[in-house]
């Protein structure tokens, strides 16, 4: 049985490739994609969405658009990684087909609340906004959910500030809500995906997998580098979204620990930082586990297979 999932996103090179990764995989039911404004913009990210879905030939996956800023915080962007339209570098194709109406919170409380108990796995690869809202709103999805794989935070990094990751740096009270709950919560975080790192020659697989497709994610990917290079004094970029789909798809992908996990909302230098506590022994009871080590061959074999999977008309539709 394929693992049901909800990508919750803002759009965005590195969250375009879960939602390729999503859509090429079979081990994976993508039911939606919901977006937050986090990259760029909520319009430019929605917008993004539906053109990447339609650039992998997925037009029947649901896209509905959720909060536009952070609960309590001004909207802050990343066009600085992502640039003008959270996804320069490529030419997307337009969506023949509108955008889902209703707001995406909304449509996440009925879809957990109309299927079966712990079926569906929320994947949020943006800032918690919606995650955090769809709780407050109704409470029993915390139970109804299977888990949260989400990618954000940090155990012993930062790429927002010295110790706090963008997705919880920019909406730490959403963040702090849904780690809080008690809930099965996996955090991928810098840790792991600053090992996703897109290497040359990666670049070149993927650029000859599943010829334009391919072609379009290495476009991306090029984009993506410079922004690295020229902001984070990185050599390659770190594809930081696709690692909680290449999870679900196969635990193997990561190492984890569990342990618990709390956000920093306190002004000061360590506003939006995940604490965790990794002092032994480890509770297998606890609710939250933060991801440490990545399997880099197995997480861009599963990228490839996805794209191909696509380019031959066997991704989800
Ligand atoms: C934000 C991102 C990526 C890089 C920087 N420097 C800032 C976005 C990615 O889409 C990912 O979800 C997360 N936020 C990584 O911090
Ligand atoms: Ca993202």
């Amino acid at each position: 049985m394929a693992e049901k999932i909800i990508l919750d996103s803002d759009p965005g090179h590195d969250d375009a490739v879960a939602i390729l990764l999503a859509v090429g995989s079979p081990e994976i039911d993508l039911l939606g994609v919901t977006t937050v404004g986090g990259n760029q913009s909520l319009d430019k990210v929605t917008y993004n969405a539906r053109a990447v879905l339609e650039e992998a030939g997925a037009t029947s996956i649901p896209v509905h658009a959720g909060c536009d800023r952070p609960i309590l915080r001004p909207m802050e962007n990343a066009a600085s990684i992502h640039g003008q339209t959270g996804l320069d570098g490529v030419d997307l194709p337009k969506p023949t087909r509108p955008l889902d109406e209703g707001h995406a919170v909304n449509w996440l409380i009925d879809t957990i609340m109309s299927n079966d108990p712990k079926t569906i796995t929320l994947v949020p690869t943006g800032p918690l906004t919606n995650i955090a809202m769809a709780v407050r709103m109704e409470p029993r999805i915390v139970d109804r959910v299977k888990r949260v794989v989400l990618m954000g935070g940090a155990v012993h990094d930062g790429n927002w500030s010295p110790c706090a990751e963008f997705n919880v740096k920019i909406d730490p009270e959403a963040a702090k809500i849904v780690f809080n709950e008690p809930w099965d919560v996996t955090m991928v975080g810098l840790d792991v995906t600053h090992k996703a790192l897109c290497t040359p020659e990666v670049q070149k697989r993927i650029e000859n997998t599943g010829g334009e497709l391919g072609v379009f994610v290495s476009h991306l990917m090029d984009f993506f580098r410079k922004s690295y290079q020229d902001n984070q004094d990185f050599v390659d970029p770190p594809v930081h979204d696709p690692c909680t789909v290449a999870y679900i798809i196969d635990p193997q992908v990561l190492t984890t620990r569990r342990c618990t996990v709390d956000v920093q909302c306190g002004e000061g230098p360590a506003l939006g930082m995940t604490v965790a506590d990794l002092r032994g022994p480890e509770d297998p009871t606890c609710h939250t586990q933060v991801g440490l080590g990545l399997d880099f061959d197995r997480f861009w074999d599963l990228i490839a297979d996805a794209i191909q999977n696509i380019a031959d008309g066997k991704g989800q539709h």
